[in-house]
């Protein structure tokens, strides 16, 4: 059964995401008020400084790199006040941003600047060392690294970068003319429900709907200067300057990347931003700026249900917080609720869909506690059989669609759906229709009132605290250790951790020889970045289940692991 959003459709931006956030008509909120600060340093950037920032970035691009439409620029950093005119200069040169994590080893980051075709790349300094020595297996040249970051042998922050450009050559250019169905803004990097990570290609219309579907499923609660009316839950007096965010979650993830990097231009929201989450400074920084809303990941709210250092400040502030990327339980809320008063809803997405596909509600919130809410407008979704990964070719089957209630696997189509994987038309097909059915490889049922629980995953993906581990990459590096001949990686649940952790299951090429485990676990782990670490532990088996095509039974190595803990 199809499902329409019970949202009415929203009029979606025909125009680039340069235009949609700086050039816009309807906008209340003057150049002068503050979008981003840093939370540590208090230096603040205004509407009026991103755009501003953003073009001479563009305009340095294109007189320093010569740079053409289509275009790669990567960002390899923790989420930095600069990296948002960094990412909109890019946009407006017509070019396209590929975000990447900065704990990569060299091996990873250079596979994706490779795949990318990256023509420049973006950096902290503190992470220039793996950036240079990646840039240098893929062929970048050194003066295509941009470094961000205050050091005193750096070449500075990025504004120094643009000074050194020749910007009275620069201030020929003006913004590329762009098509913003097929021209892609970002290449973020996804497993999808199978293999090594792939390039996603998100549109600018991909975004810019993905913007404003988010702001109608906010209800408009969020607001820029406090005097509009709030519709759900009042925001604490004085009303001074509005809600603030704080923004916690790195800016090179999907998630962080909209709803902390864009959508605060859209919605003006001043966004104070943290470049790596500890509770401690978590907790200073909602109590110095009253903040008003933070998007989280599950660990995060084990940290506000249990860590002793929580009480010890005032975080009545907060008038919502919601949590994504994982599951979270019922539980976990209930306990933040009862310890904090800290209410706490769920969005739900991929990257694939920019991301965001259900909000929680806020007049709503405490009702179906951990559900992932309702569908955004102009989205339709269908519940179907899962498809079984292990079976065949997933273009081929065609899914049996079941009715309200049950539970299956989630398929969505709408105007955030992303365009394709980058060089991957196999890919592609395996989890995109022709008509535009993507199926998420995530399980659930979605209630009466609408409401989305997601309980399951068909695919192989493992989440550790919102960051993807993709099984085939970690199975790709253990069968290159001397003596392992087969295995198999899968997500092993830790409720203390409140997080999923990737454990292996490895054959070695002979029974009588045991393997070194720890020392299979320290060649591995210098191998990935730290989340993708055996963090389940190495187990030694003497076959891995498979099915007659060769396939991993990963649902039966799950079963082995839940009688393991059991026992
Ligand atoms: C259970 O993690 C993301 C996107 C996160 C997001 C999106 C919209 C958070 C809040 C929001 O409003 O993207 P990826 O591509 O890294 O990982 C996608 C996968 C999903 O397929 C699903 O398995 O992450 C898992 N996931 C969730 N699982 C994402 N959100 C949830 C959730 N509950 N709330």
């Amino acid at each position: 059964m199809v499902t329409k959003s019970r949202h009415s459709d929203l009029d979606l931006p025909s125009v680039d995401i340069f235009t949609f956030l700086f050039k816009r008509t309807n906008r209340k909120f003057p150049d002068s008020h503050p979008i981003f600060r840093d939370g540590l340093t208090d230096k603040t950037y205004t509407f009026g400084d991103v755009q501003q920032f953003a073009e001479d970035f563009g305009k340095g691009l294109r007189s320093q790199y010569d740079w053409q439409k289509g275009d790669v620029l990567a960002i390899s950093s923790l989420s930095d006040i600069d990296m948002p005119p960094i990412i909109f200069g890019t946009l407006w040169a017509g070019g396209t941003v590929s975000t990447a994590n900065p704990g990569y080893t060299v091996r990873e980051i250079s596979h994706q600047l490779q795949d990318s075709g990256a023509k420049c790349v973006v950096t902290h300094y503190s992470n220039i060392e793996t950036v240079k020595e990646a840039c240098g297996t893929v062929g970048i040249a050194d003066d295509h690294i941009i470094i961000l970051g205050d050091k005193k042998d750096s070449t500075g922050r990025f504004k120094h970068w643009t000074s050194v450009c020749d910007l009275g050559k620069a201030t020929r250019f003006a913004a590329q003319k762009l098509d913003p169905k097929n021209d892609a803004a970002f290449l973020v990097y996804s497993s999808g429900t199978t293999g090594k990570p792939k390039g996603v290609k998100l549109s600018h219309y991909n975004i810019t709907s993905n913007v404003l579907q988010l702001q109608v499923a906010e209800r408009f609660n969020l607001t820029w200067d406090g005097s509009q009316t709030t519709r759900d839950i009042p925001l604490p007096e004085p009303r001074t300057g509005g809600d603030k965010i704080l923004a916690c979650l790195p800016f090179f993830h999907i998630y962080g990347l909209n709803v902390l990097a864009l959508s605060p231009l859209y919605s003006g929201v001043t966004t104070i931003v943290l470049s790596r989450f500890d509770v401690d400074t978590w907790c200073q920084l909602v109590q110095k700026h009253k903040i008003t809303y933070s998007y989280v990941v599950p660990p995060i709210v084990l940290y506000l249900a249990k860590h002793p250092t929580v009480s010890s400040y005032d975080l009545s502030s907060l008038r919502m917080t919601q949590s994504g990327a994982a599951p979270l339980t019922r539980e976990l809320i209930e306990q933040v609720y009862k310890r904090l008063g800290i209410r706490i809803k769920q969005g739900y997405g991929l990257s694939e869909t920019s991301p965001c596909l259900y909000q929680g509600a806020w007049d709503s919130w405490d009702v179906d506690i951990g559900t992932c809410g309702a569908l955004l407008p102009n989205l339709m979704v269908k519940i179907c059989e899962p498809f079984d990964n292990s079976s065949g070719d997933a273009a081929a089957a065609i899914p049996r669609e079941l009715g309200l209630g049950e539970t299956g696997e989630l398929h969505v189509k709408g105007p955030n759906v992303f365009e394709g994987y980058h060089g991957n038309p196999k890919a592609t097909a395996e989890c995109l229709s022709s008509d535009g059915w993507f199926r998420t490889g995530d399980v659930g049922y979605i209630n009466e009132r609408g409401n989305l629980f997601i309980t399951d995953r068909v695919k192989e993906l493992i989440k550790y605290k919102g960051f993807q581990v993709p099984p085939a990459e970690l199975e790709g590096y253990l069968v290159d250790f001397p003596g392992v001949v087969d295995c198999a990686v899968i997500g092993i649940y830790n409720k203390e951790l409140a997080t999923e952790v990737p454990r292996a299951y490895v054959v070695t090429e002979n029974p009588l020889k045991p393997l070194d485990i720890q020392e299979l676990q320290r060649w591995f782990s210098s191998r990935v970045a730290n989340h993708k670490k055996l963090r389940g532990g190495i187990r030694l088996v003497e076959q891995i289940p498979k099915n007659s095509s060769g396939k991993i039974l990963r649902k039966d190595l799950k079963a082995m692991a839940l009688a393991e803990s059991e026992a």
